[in-house]
């Protein structure tokens, strides 16, 4: 680990497709740092169990058509961003580790576990049961309560919070007429934040399975997913510096 190690948390209630998300996410942001060259920055699993548990999820959804049931999933996933450097021909290239990230799971509603020292978060909301079932309200003022209390207690201020509405697929074609009817339901939590001037985006995630055309395997839509953890890493970590140069804006709305 380097000096630029960061802490961020996972939050949400028991099956609000944190870890659906996770790993659609970091194989998208992957994808399109590629994009960006070789001699860009890279993104990668520092260890063995974040790396399986992302394949475990991937692997299934490709071969299976449907969302696994996880157990034994890691407490943290531990990524890294990256650059490869050539310091001669004959030594080929190496991995220089630009900012390590380690995410933490909290689950609601036992909020104990909530890091003091955590430099971002994000909140998971099922968009699809915020829209259908008026008892979700409770879950989203629990959830307020929580980010608000990080907010408060926080070490690094403001502390921005990434919000991502997962399951959007549920509620049919994500119009701007959606957008705004989602917007308008979380504003008992926006608001607050922004009352304790917190930062904070809202991103809309649709996972939604499709099959590959003439086959047998699937695949995750994960077109949408990557600019919730990338918004929050560079929050805290700008991308846009030399020698990294990446245009967050420019990447995310590159395809
Ligand atoms: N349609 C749809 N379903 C989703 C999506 N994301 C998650 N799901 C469903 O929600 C369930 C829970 O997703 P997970 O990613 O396991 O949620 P989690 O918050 O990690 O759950 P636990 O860690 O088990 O509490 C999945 O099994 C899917 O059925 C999505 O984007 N679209
Ligand atoms: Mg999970």
């Amino acid at each position: 680990m380097n000096e630029f190690t960061y802490h961020l948390q996972i939050i949400g209630h028991p099956q609000s497709g944190r870890s659906t998300f996770l790993a659609a996410s970091y194989y998208r942001a992957r994808e399109l740092l590629r994009s960006l060259g070789k001699a860009s920055l890279s993104l990668s699993c520092t260890d063995q169990a974040s790396r399986e548990f992302i394949d475990r999820i991937l692997s299934h959804v490709r071969v299976n058509g449907d969302y696994p049931k996880l157990s034994g999933c890691p407490d943290t996933l531990r990524l890294h961003f990256y650059n490869l450097h050539a310091p001669t021909r004959l030594f080929g290239e190496r991995e220089i580790a630009v900012c390590y990230w380690i995410w933490h799971k909290l689950s609601l509603p036992d909020s104990s576990a909530a890091l003091p020292d955590a430099d971002g978060s994000c909140l998971f909301i099922d968009a699809a049961q915020l829209m259908d079932d008026i008892a979700y309200r409770a879950k989203l003022d629990e959830l307020t309560g929580v980010a608000l209390s990080i907010a408060q207690k926080a070490h690094r201020r403001p502390h921005p919070f990434a919000i991502v509405l997962t399951k959007c697929d549920l509620l049919g074609q994500m119009t701007p007429a959606l957008r705004r009817v989602l917007n308008r339901e979380l504003i008992p939590l926006t608001e607050a934040l922004a009352r304790s001037e917190s930062l904070h985006q809202v991103f809309f995630s649709s996972l939604a399975i499709g099959v590959v055309p003439n086959t047998q395997r699937y695949f995750l839509l994960s077109s949408d997913s990557a600019a919730a953890p990338l918004w929050l890493m560079d929050t805290i970590h700008p991308l846009n510096q030399a020698p990294l140069n990446v245009d967050l804006d420019q990447l995310l709305n590159a395809r």
